[in-house]
């Protein structure tokens, strides 16, 4: 069974990584994980100064979902590569850095920083935030601002480069193109879904900034049409990501055409969810008998004719 999956040189051993802000900077695992067992780990979003993020309240629960702003608070770059890199040295997994910025110069900047560091084996570049004003959604829905940050970015590294991208746009595919036009290696998607919730004793926003992003169980079907619209608009791996709870949801993000997945929010739950969504995903692909879990990406029967996404594309 080959569950391994290449993203430019890199190799990872299987196609579950864990996403971003979901599981701290990959220093602080739980004793009963074994993230070796994961095919890499994302780290919170960096950026080139610490941040302290937003006010509190900054996380809500909602029906089936979660609601977050916490505003990229992290211990900036510098940081992160002496204090917690070298502990990561022990785990037999890839280490993806995520970086956010609010100028296109912070993100060359905090990428070259990163680059030259032996542990960290590529990028996620996350042009999507929905909860800071400078940088994040205002980048992520402007198509020629993605082109420009991928472009100069790929200058910039040999590393994997993957762009995170935002559902909070039209025509996701649309960005997705423009990634693959300057030479990303791959986009993942979605990062969350702007969203709201009020307390009504108080009649106030649940959190401080009144909108943040949801994720959770709540929005795996947005993301699966995402995900469908995309695989359809290019040809760079595309990983699903978003609500993903079981090996069932996983493995209907590979149906679609997901090449990898992450898992987010059911980290919160039970850090271990990856490990078990890539046990169930390696045994419904022997079941099913598929030798190489690649085999079931973009196995949905659709009828294109009447798919109203595939007449967008
Ligand atoms: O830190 C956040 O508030 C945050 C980020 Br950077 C992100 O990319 N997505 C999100 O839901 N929250």
């Amino acid at each position: 069974m080959i569950e391994s999956f290449k993203i430019g040189d890199v190799e990872f051993k299987n196609r579950i990584l864990v996403a971003s802000g979901t599981f701290g900077y990959g220093d602080e695992v739980p004793d009963l994980v074994d993230i070796s067992k994961l095919g890499g780990v994302v780290t919170k979003s960096l950026s080139m100064k610490p941040r302290d993020g937003n006010p509190n309240p900054r996380i809500t629960e909602t029906a089936s979902g979660m609601l977050n702003s916490i505003g990229l608070a992290n211990i900036g770059v510098q940081k992160y590569i002496s204090d917690k890199l070298p502990v990561l040295k022990k785990y037999d997994t890839k280490i993806v850095a995520n970086i956010a910025a609010s100028s296109v110069d912070e993100y060359c900047k905090v990428l070259e920083l990163l680059d030259a560091q032996q542990r960290v084996h590529g990028f996620e570049i996350n042009v999507s935030c929905p909860n800071v004003k400078e940088g994040g959604l205002s980048f992520g829905t402007d198509v020629k601002l993605v082109s420009l940050i991928t472009k100069e970015l790929r200058q910039r590294t040999r590393k994997p480069l993957i762009i995170k991208l935002t559902p909070n746009v039209t025509h996701i595919s649309e960005f997705a193109r423009a990634c693959e036009a300057e030479g990303a290696d791959a986009v993942s998607l979605i990062n969350t879904v702007i969203g709201m919730a009020v307390n009504i004793h108080k009649r106030t926003p649940k959190i401080a900034t009144t909108t943040g992003g949801l994720s959770g169980p709540a929005i795996k079907p947005i993301a699966l049409a995402k995900v469908y619209e995309t695989v359809n608009a290019v040809k760079i791996p595309v990983i699903g990501i978003g609500g993903i709870v079981s090996w069932e949801d996983a493995v209907e993000f590979f149906i679609v055409g997901a090449s990898m997945v992450q898992i987010g929010t059911a980290n919160f739950i039970n850090p271990a969810t990856g490990i078990t969504v890539a046990e169930g995903v390696k045994k419904y692909c022997e079941n099913n008998g598929f030798d190489d879990v690649g085999r079931l990406v973009r196995t949905l029967q659709t009828n294109k004719t009447i798919s109203i996404v595939d007449s967008w594309l």
